[in-house]
């Protein structure tokens, strides 16, 4: 393992001003953002929606540092006969690839998931490497019961942990591969839990993913942490403002994320546009942290272009100009730049 490279890779994607595009969606999540805009979702459609992001040379040369792929569009070719790994090289972004398999139950905890994908990973980082990958995700899923129950209540610290192990295992095989793992271990923020609830399993989880690291072997210099942000789930009466979804999670990523971690990209996890920019924005603004603070936003950085494309050629301009604008704002949030009135005009 070639550490000082591996730590290269992950500066450059946390370079200030730029953030990372998670277009990884599997065939059924695209389907369903698809069928939103009353699109089918085909191999040709995919295509041309993912096409139509890595041309737009003004978001991605600028605020894009990379982009997660999914397995069939890492292989896919622009309509041109063009790679889509070529487009989006030639924009000076990194290709990255999502390898996790997707969730399972977890055996003996019905209530909660296990991320697939383990078996065989080496020889898949390979393959991935050859096709351009320079770094990977792996998405655990850690989902907060309801607070009045008590019976199956979750997360368990089994699941938790279990999770986590297997976080530790894909970061030690990316970087044996020459590849920077982007390690996320997602709290849902779905839910009728309140922000208290959030903060203390987003800070056990954390913990238990750093000592996996630690114990795998995995070099902090040469991995991206992708986390949520502290909020109340969506369902809870009480919402915090932005100051207190800045401050906390704040404090839960001093009291777990060492300073050897180069950046921490956030997801957006159905935060809506505005949430997920200003909140980013909050916490540069606040400052005083050893990390590059920064985007992996998924939802927050396409659904605005998604409505304005909904699946018509004759969009591709305007479905063009709202990428980049959602590009451009979240760019100025990871140096605490944003503010409403420029993300109105
Ligand atoms: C783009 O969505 C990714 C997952 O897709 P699947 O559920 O189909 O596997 C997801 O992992 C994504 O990269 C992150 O959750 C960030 O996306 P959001 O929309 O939460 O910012």
């Amino acid at each position: 393992m070639d550490i000082q490279a591996l730590n290269k890779i992950a500066l450059k994607m946390v370079e200030p001003g730029t953030g990372i595009l998670a277009a990884d969606e599997s065939t059924g999540t695209i389907g369903k953002r698809f069928e939103s805009i009353k699109t089918e979702s085909t191999y040709e459609s995919r295509r041309d929606w993912r096409e139509m992001l890595f041309r737009t040379s003004e978001a991605m040369k600028n605020h894009i540092s990379g982009v997660i792929l999914y397995d069939e569009t890492i292989r896919q070719n622009a309509a041109d006969g063009t790679p889509l790994v070529e487009l989006i090289k030639s924009t000076d972004t990194l290709p990255g690839i999502k390898v996790d398999m997707g969730t399972t139950q977890l055996a003996g905890r019905p209530q909660e998931t296990i991320t697939q994908g383990l078996d065989g990973l080496r020889e898949r980082l390979k393959e991935y490497y050859d096709l351009g990958a320079r770094f990977a995700k792996w998405r655990a899923v850690v989902e907060i019961s309801h607070p009045d129950q008590y019976v199956g209540t979750t997360p368990t610290i089994g699941g938790i942990k279990a999770n986590t192990h297997a976080l530790g295992r894909y970061a030690a095989l990316c970087q044996e591969a020459g590849i920077v793992p982007i390690v996320e271990p997602e709290v849902l923020m779905g839910g009728y839990h309140n922000i208290d609830r959030c903060q203390e399993v987003t800070e056990i989880t954390l913990n238990s993913l750093f000592t996996e690291l630690y114990e795998q072997g995995v070099k902090l210099e040469g991995i991206i942490l992708k986390p949520n942000m502290i909020v109340a789930g969506k369902k809870c009466a009480q919402q915090p403002s932005r100051e207190e979804i800045a401050e906390r999670t704040l404090k839960v990523l001093k009291n777990t994320v060492p300073a050897a971690v180069p950046g921490i990209a956030f997801l957006s996890g159905g935060q809506n546009n505005e949430e997920a920019t200003r909140n980013l924005d909050m916490m540069n603004k606040i400052g005083g942290f050893p990390w590059k603070l920064t985007y992996s936003y998924g939802r927050a950085l396409q659904q605005s272009a998604l409505f304005a494309w909904k699946g018509q050629e004759s969009n591709y301009k305007l479905a063009q100009e709202a990428f980049s604008h959602r590009a451009k704002m979240n760019s100025l949030a990871s140096t605490g730049e944003w503010s409403q009135d420029l993300d109105k005009s």
